[in-house]
């Protein structure tokens, strides 16, 4: 099972591919990775970063690639720093992508209703674009509305269902993180998804108060490390969202910084045996 993962490496903060890279690995499976660009830091919540955009390199090492023969089971795209490369990663689909294989798009662009720096309108229905070519997209909350051209700050938790129901004229199975709901027993972070039969489902984990950066990248690299070993749907989503909740809750028991990431590796072992239980 062959994997590759199309994001950034942001050297500070985990995120992108220093979350995908050591999680799907060690899910088993091998993962090659294609960076976008270097970032000293990611964008939210630090200034003065550098950002080399590796546009330029990447036409040469696919290239390199062909000669190679190489095929994914899975291609992962995550933090792309432009519109051409959001061209770039459906020409990787089409040149790279195995007969059946799975293309899963994380379309990182924002968080608590707000676009991150770099990204704007034109660049949300290029995204829009790229989600139509995949067969898994992995929004957050405010991803899903600005794909869904819904105004984050009139969404109730009424309105997840729909929500939902209009990303899959995008593509078939959409997962959506972070819609929170409050009920009697306090609030919970729901996962709005659907399965391979394309049944709308929900699952819920605690919530736990906070902003938390780099957690769509910790659910995300789960569930790719998930589903390349075999795992339903169902049992995937249910895992990766665990896997994320245990880590934001270590995080918020060390009380380090939200911009430099979630604890994750302290989740990792529990991760392994719980997809170990699940995997084919
Ligand atoms: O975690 C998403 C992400 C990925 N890559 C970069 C980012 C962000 C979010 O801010 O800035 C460079």
């Amino acid at each position: 099972m062959r994997v590759l993962a199309i994001n950034d490496i942001s050297c500070v903060g985990k995120c992108s591919l220093t979350v995908a890279l050591p999680i799907i690995s060690a899910s088993g499976v091998t993962c090659d990775i294609l960076p976008t660009a270097i970032l000293s830091t990611h964008t939210g919540g630090f200034s003065g970063y550098t950002f080399r955009d590796l546009s330029e390199d990447i036409p040469a090492m696919l290239a390199q690639w062909k000669t190679l023969g190489l095929q994914y089971d899975i291609i992962i795209s995550g933090y792309l720093g432009s519109i051409s490369q959001i061209e770039m990663v459906k020409a990787i689909k089409r040149d790279f992508l195995k007969e059946g294989g799975l293309m899963i798009v994380d379309p990182v662009m924002g968080d608590n209703g707000v676009l991150y720096s770099h990204f704007d309108q034109k660049f949300v229905e290029e995204m829009k674009g790229l989600c139509r070519t995949a067969d898994v997209i992995v929004p957050n909350l405010t991803e899903a509305c600005f794909l869904t051209d819904t105004a984050f700050a009139s969404v109730t938790e009424k309105d997840y269902p729909a929500i939902l129901a209009k990303l899959k004229a995008l593509c078939p199975r959409p997962s959506v993180t972070g819609c929170d709901v409050t009920g009697a027993d306090g609030t919970k972070s729901y996962v709005f998804y659907t399965d391979e039969k394309g049944n709308g489902k929900s699952y819920a984990t605690q919530k736990i108060e906070g902003a938390f950066h780099g957690a769509g990248d910790v659910y995300a690299s789960a569930l790719v490390g998930c589903l390349a070993r075999g795992v339903d749907t169902d049992s995937a989503v249910r895992i990766a969202a665990e896997f994320t909740t245990d880590s934001i809750r270590q995080t918020a028991l060390d009380g380090t910084e939200a911009r430099y990431g979630l604890n994750s590796e302290s989740q990792m072992y529990a991760y392994l045996k719980a997809l170990d239980g699940a995997a084919k």
